[in-house]
């Protein structure tokens, strides 16, 4: 009969790999179907291009340039940004990317803070993707008639239409005058009105350049989370030069803003199915030979400020980075080292307080035993008995209650005196106390419970004659209870002999 089930069992499993097989032919077919799909769709490879970027927290180097970028007028780069404009009158500046662009679809991520303390300000920040560097000009600090696109943050309403501060998108083909007085109203190829002055955070600016669309992305300062943009507008056939640099540029007038460039991320976007770019080739050797120069530089300098501390203090030995490293690495320790006392005294505190726990619960439950047994089985004659049985019953719940207690206070006694920095020694001693105060407990526990069991023994004995009750008033009754007490007596003698072997042989004394 066990044959058959294992042959149901082969034939079972057989088919259930199979569907197994097929479920997973089945989910590549669909994975690739899906894959086709999403080809097919809009999503492109996005590659980082650190030539045409820069970011905090060391953005210049120690010549106070941007690696790749130049910058002009009155921008000054720092470590985390650049400084586009002060907020002083009439200042123009610009930074902009040494070298041209060479692929043609992208995605800049641009993040900024325009800041003034007037209710408006002027005039506005640029970002800029031309074909050549528009150094200097009327145009938010940069060249006018400029052959490519514009990204505007114009903040001063020129034309009074009270749509200011807005987002304007201009293309030149290197014949357009700017249109100042009209906010370039009309040559804007796309607009959106938002306020991206004195924001809690920096705001940012997505500005894809896909598939001949120009869309524009704003994050607009009012949280810190990176991915949250909303959507601006949208250019679409739009034709840019082959090749171009990318720049920013802000200018000020009558009113001024600060004009603050935190970072500028450029991602070189491929379309599905097209070949990759090729690896980023190796850095020209002049380029190579300015940075490893400029790491030398840095190199030296760290030394020559080394050599000054230590001749400044010449009392610190081995350098003021040894020593930082030694005091934290000897307070860690000591630490370490107090933590892990505390935790193995605190161990051994726990383990000596549950082995007297263990033993007053046996305590309890015997005399529990004991007194349930008596007001089950006992009339009358040990009254006297049980009340004491009581008072030691309350005292061992007591105690218990104050092991409880003491299982905590004592560790916390224990952590305390130690992170005072007693060494333990006052925490060892109140420790050693409470043992002792719970040994003298058990004693008197231990005395009190034998004293009642000599109490109870002895009467057993007497008890084989106990006093009668009256005798009734109602003598036809009297034989009755006679009979009844006998029984009484005599199963109550039982009980007690029977109680006694039972702890002779429990052995808890
Ligand atoms: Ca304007
Ligand atoms: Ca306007």
């Amino acid at each position: 009969m066990r044959e058959r089930p294992v042959g149901l069992q082969a034939l079972f499993l057989a088919s259930l790999s199979w569907l197994l097989v097929f479920t997973g032919i089945f989910h590549t077919v669909c994975a690739e179907i899906a894959a086709g799909t999403a080809a097919a769709g809009d999503i492109p490879h996005r590659r980082f291009e650190y030539k045409y970027s820069f970011k905090g927290p060391h953005l210049t180097q120690s010549d106070g340039t941007v690696p790749f970028w130049v910058h002009t007028g009155s921008a000054i780069p720092s470590a985390d940004q650049i400084r586009i404009t002060p907020s002083l009158r009439s200042q123009r500046g610009s930074v902009w990317t040494k070298s041209p662009v060479t692929f043609d679809q992208w995605e800049a991520e641009v993040s900024f803070r325009v800041s003034g303390r007037g209710r408006t300000g002027a005039d506005g920040l640029a970002i800029w993707f031309t074909a050549n560097q528009g150094l200097e000009g009327p145009v938010y600090g940069a060249a006018d008639q400029w052959n490519g696109v514009g990204i505007f943050f114009d903040s001063f309403d020129n034309d009074g239409k009270k749509n200011n501060p807005a987002i304007v998108v201009v293309g030149n083909n290197g014949k357009l005058v700017y249109d100042h007085q009209n906010d370039g109203s009309t040559q804007a190829l796309g607009t959106c009105l938002r306020d991206f002055r004195n924001k809690p955070y920096p705001v940012r600016a997505k500005i894809i350049y896909y598939q001949r669309t120009l869309t524009v992305w704003i994050n607009n300062g009012f949280t810190p989370e990176r991915e949250d943009y909303e959507f601006c507008t949208k250019v679409e056939n739009m034709i840019i030069p082959q090749s171009g640099y990318f720049g920013i540029s802000a200018a000020t007038g009558g009113l001024a803003d600060d004009h603050d460039v935190l970072s500028f991320l450029l991602f070189r976007l491929t379309e599905p199915g097209q070949n990759l770019p090729p690896p980023e080739q190796e850095i020209p050797k002049e380029e190579q030979d300015k940075y490893q120069k400029e790491f030398e530089n840095f190199q030296e300098d760290l030394k020559t400020k080394k050599e000054e501390f230590q001749k400044e203090h010449p009392e610190v030995q081995g350098g003021p980075f040894d020593m930082y490293e030694s005091v934290s690495e000897r307070e860690l320790q000591q630490v370490f080292e107090g933590q892990n006392r505390i935790h193995l005294e605190i161990k051994q505190l726990n383990r000596q307080l549950a082995m007297i726990l263990d033993e007053q619960r046996r305590y309890v439950s015997v005399i529990t035993d004991e007194v349930a047994k008596r007001s089950a089985g006992q009339v009358g004659p040990s009254d006297i008995a049980l009340q004491e049985m009581d008072t030691v019953m309350s005292n061992q719940r007591e105690i218990l209650h104050g092991l409880n207690e003491t299982t905590f206070t004592a560790s916390l006694k224990q952590l305390t005196s130690e992170a005072q920095g007693n060494a333990g020694g006052l925490g060892s001693y109140e420790t050693i106390q409470h043992f002792n105060d719970i040994k003298e407990h058990l004693h008197v526990v231990k005395r009190n419970v034998e004293h009642i069991i000599q109490k109870n023994a002895a009467p057993v004995e007497k008890m084989k004659c106990p006093e009668l009750p009256p005798p009734s008033a109602c003598l036809s009754t009297t034989p009755f209870v006679v009979v009844v007490v006998i029984q009484t007596v005599l199963f109550f003698g039982y009980v007690m002999y029977k109680s006694q072997q039972e702890a002779a042989a429990k052995k808890f004394f």
